[in-house]
This record gives C-alpha cells, sequence and structure tokens, in this order.
C-alpha cells in the first residue's frame, strides 16, 4: 500500500499535525459534537438517527460530511448547508454495518478549517419477538378473586423474552413477567379491584429490548364480589346445669349482607336442631334444651343466609349436671353417712 512507503516519521507528523493546528488556532475551527449515540453504544436497529450539534465562531459552516466506517465495509455523505450558518443542530440517520462501526460527523467553514466529532458503535442485528398468542383465561369473574392468564410466543433469534401485561385496556404494560426462554409459556395471575369490562393483552420484549405489538384482546367481564357467609354465631347461656332441666341458649349472628339466617345447632349429645328459620341478622334466637345423660358437651352452632352461604362453626362447652355431681359427692362423704345415719334413726 501507499502508505507503508511513506516514512514512519512523516507519518506521525501528519497525524498530529491537525492536533498542533487546533491548538494553534484553537477556536477558529468548526467545533462540532455527536450527543447521540454515545460512544461505544450497543445498537439493536440497524439504522440509528445521529444527533449533535455545530458551530463556528469567526466563518459560516458550509459543508457537513458524515461517514460511518465498518468492520465489512463503509461510506462517506456530505450535504452542503444552505444557507451557510455559525451554528446548527444536526440529525443524521445513518446505516449500520454488522458489528463495530466508527461514525464521524465534519464540518467545513467557509476558511476551509475543519472540525468533527467521532463515535465507535456496536451494531447487534437483532429481531424482535414475535406478537404473543390472544391471552387464554377465564373472560368472567369476580372483584378480589386471582385468576391465571396465559400466552406465549418466540422470538426469531431464539432470545430470551418476557411478557408485559396490560390488565385494564389503556396500552400500558401493568406488570412484566421474568425473562424466560423463547417459545415456554408465560403465566401470570391477576386480580381486579373493582368490576368491569376488562381488554386483557400482552406485549413481549427480548432481552435486548425490541419489543412486539400487542397481541389481540381477551374481553374480561368482572362483577361484584359474591355473597358473604354470615358471621360465625355466638352461643350464650349456662355452661353448667342439672341433667333433665331445660335450659335456654341464645344464638346469634350477623351477615355482611343482612340477609336473613338459618342456624344449625349440634346440641353435641347425638342431637341437632336441624336447620331452624330464618331470622333476622343479628337477632337472638333462643332455643331450649335439656340434656339426659351427665357429661361435657361442645354445643355447636353455624349460620346459613337465605342464598345458602354458611359460616363457620361457633361454639360453648356445657357441663352436665352439675347439681348432680355435687349430690354424689356429698353422698360419699362422712357427713352424708352421719346424715343418712340420723336419718335411719328416725
Ligand atoms: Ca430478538
Ligand atoms: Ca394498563
Ligand atoms: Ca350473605
Amino acid at each position: 500500500m501507499k502508505v507503508s512507503s511513506i516514512p514512519s516519521i512523516l507519518l506521525v507528523s501528519m497525524i498530529l499535525l491537525p492536533v498542533s493546528v487546533s491548538e494553534v488556532l484553537g477556536t477558529l475551527q468548526p467545533k462540532v459534537e455527536i450527543l447521540y449515540p454515545p460512544d461505544n453504544a450497543i445498537l439493536y436497529n440497524q439504522t440509528v438517527v445521529v444527533t449533535g450539534y455545530a458551530s463556528s465562531r469567526e466563518s459560516n459552516l458550509t459543508l457537513m460530511i458524515w461517514s460511518v466506517e465498518g468492520e465489512i465495509g463503509s461510506y462517506t455523505r456530505n450535504s452542503t448547508i444552505d444557507p451557510p450558518t455559525r451554528f446548527m443542530n444536526f440529525m443524521i440517520p445513518v446505516s449500520l454495518f454488522p458489528g463495530r462501526n466508527i461514525i464521524t460527523v465534519t464540518f467545513i467553514d467557509e476558511c476551509h478549517l475543519e472540525g468533527s466529532d467521532s463515535v465507535l458503535v456496536l451494531y447487534v442485528s437483532n429481531t424482535p419477538p414475535s406478537i404473543p398468542g390472544k391471552p387464554s383465561g377465564p373472560t368472567s369473574g369476580e372483584v378480589g378473586v386471582t385468576y391465571r392468564y396465559t400466552t406465549n410466543t418466540s422470538d426469531p433469534d431464539g432470545d430470551r423474552v418476557r411478557y408485559g401485561w396490560d390488565w385494564n385496556g389503556d396500552n400500558i404494560v401493568d406488570e412484566w413477567s421474568e425473562f424466560l426462554e423463547s417459545g415456554s409459556l408465560c403465566s401470570t395471575s391477576h386480580t381486579w379491584s373493582e368490576e368491569g369490562v376488562y381488554h386483557v393483552k400482552v406485549k413481549a420484549q427480548d432481552e435486548y429490548g425490541l419489543e412486539s405489538g400487542w397481541s389481540e384482546n381477551l374481553t374480561v367481564t368482572i362483577v361484584s364480589s359474591a355473597n358473604q357467609p354470615p358471621f360465625t354465631p355466638t352461643i350464650t347461656g349456662p355452661t353448667t346445669g342439672r341433667v333433665g332441666n331445660r335450659y335456654e341458649y341464645t344464638f346469634n349472628a350477623v351477615d355482611p349482607e343482612g340477609d336473613k339466617i338459618y342456624y344449625y345447632i349440634d346440641w353435641g349429645d347425638n342431637t341437632s336442631s336441624g336447620w331452624i328459620g330464618p331470622y333476622s341478622s343479628g337477632e337472638d334466637v333462643i332455643v331450649s334444651h335439656s340434656f339426659s345423660v351427665q357429661g361435657t358437651y361442645t354445643v355447636r352452632a353455624k349460620a346459613r343466609d337465605v342464598s345458602g352461604a354458611e359460616s363457620n362453626w361457633g361454639e360453648l362447652v356445657v357441663t352436665m349436671p352439675y347439681y348432680v355431681y355435687l349430690q354424689s359427692l356429698l353422698r360419699n362423704s362422712i357427713f352424708t353417712r352421719f346424715l343418712v345415719l340420723l336419718g335411719d334413726m328416725r
């Protein structure tokens, strides 16, 4: 090559010359600065819009030259500045070569002084993921209940992808999944807090940031939450008593919606009330019962509203027969025997 035949000392001085001119002339040279892309940027689009500005203190800028020097090719373009100006912003769309590219922008002024700026960028060829499939999952549901939706897509480059869900149809991603292997199923759950008709859609983004378009909508109708069961009933009444005596027990449950309530009482002695009612929500329901055998019983009651929603069990532990138990204690005591003896003497 011709360049190699030039004595190396001359080559050095040729390289140093513009620097020394720059130092001597300083501000006279056009000043050029590339603002975008930044030096060492990694770009995934073949076309990049190079932006920046150029200025000249002493004379007008007349010519703009830009060049792209890649690993497998290079090109240079230019454009005259008409009318010539002291300052201008530039936006130059340039096409990159795969791999490393040096982008240089040069301005020349009326005095034939030139100034330039360069950036080194890496262009990684990339294709966005394909549009994900229409979300699959329930199309109706209730407020506060969690539902699961699935979709999937693939990336032509085999890149990992993450999925951006738009749960409310406003074209804004509300939730991103983790990055998943290209082609694998994405399963995400969602809970709506208000009733309404929602258009659920999803898009995919590869690990280099390229995004697909939106999927088809899945329309989901969410209604207000279902009927709530009554709260657990309270049970009040005597916890000790005498076998064979009837005692009154009070049952009370409240339904969140104020629904009328049925009660089921399990007396703990293998008898039950069956379903009784309906009664008003919060109304005291008094039911009497007698226990025929001595022992400790767990009285349980549950409430059911008119729509069939059942509460948890309420409980009250009852000991029977307190009185008879005391009597038998007395019977076995010396004191009782004495009384019995007295009785026998009569
Ligand atoms: Ca890709
Ligand atoms: Ca949204
Ligand atoms: Ca209810």
